[in-house]
């Protein structure tokens, strides 16, 4: 690599760098005017939780944890007790990404069967990806990917001890077909 290479490699990095910092802005400065713990009924494409690809059937969800103080904190994204649905077809890869916004530690797990379980669904399904029941640290961010196989109904539940009792918990609907969905 000759060194104009190198300084455009640099210059591209640095380039990426600001775009992805922008975007990041116009994500926050979205999702503030998006905001109340909202009533958004299929908001899919356009939601700040839910952003998906059909072609590439991946899709990502974000959950904030302790969102506006909804529920005495124990929320995602401002919801509790399975009052958000996250649908996925099956077959997709979703990226679920956890953000402690809260005042508590806190995570989020896929599990089957019953909110109150703790035994993952899916291979590495939780953030933080060990300690959940410790939970991820105020401020702090992880992420998991999941690619359900079949049709099924699950959930996403924080296993810190005494938080999907306190209804800290969504349901997530794997969708034998359609695109990626919220509902509430
Ligand atoms: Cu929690």
């Amino acid at each position: 690599m000759d060194r104009k290479t190198r300084q455009r490699g640099r210059m591209a990095v640095a380039l990426g760098f600001v775009a992805f910092a922008a975007m990041s802005l116009a994500g926050c400065g979205a999702a503030s005017a998006a905001n109340p713990p909202a009533r958004h009924h299929q908001a899919a494409a356009s939601s700040p939780w839910l952003t998906f690809s059909a072609s590439q059937r991946t899709a990502a969800v974000t959950l904030i944890a302790g969102y506006k103080g909804a529920n005495s904190g124990f929320n995602y994204d401002g919801y509790a007790h399975g009052q958000m649905v996250v649908s996925i077809p099956a077959g997709y890869t979703v990226t679920v990404t956890l953000k402690n916004q809260g005042s508590l530690p806190h995570s989020a797990a896929v599990v089957a069967g019953s909110p109150a379980s703790t035994t993952l669904a899916f291979a590495g399904a939780s953030a933080p990806s060990q300690n959940t029941s410790t939970g991820l640290a105020i401020g702090q961010s992880a992420e998991f990917h999941l690619t359900p196989k079949h049709a099924g109904t699950f959930y996403i539940v924080c296993l810190v001890p005494g938080h999907e009792q306190l209804g800290m918990w969504l349901k997530l609907v794997v969708t034998s077909g359609g695109v990626p969905s919220l509902s509430d």
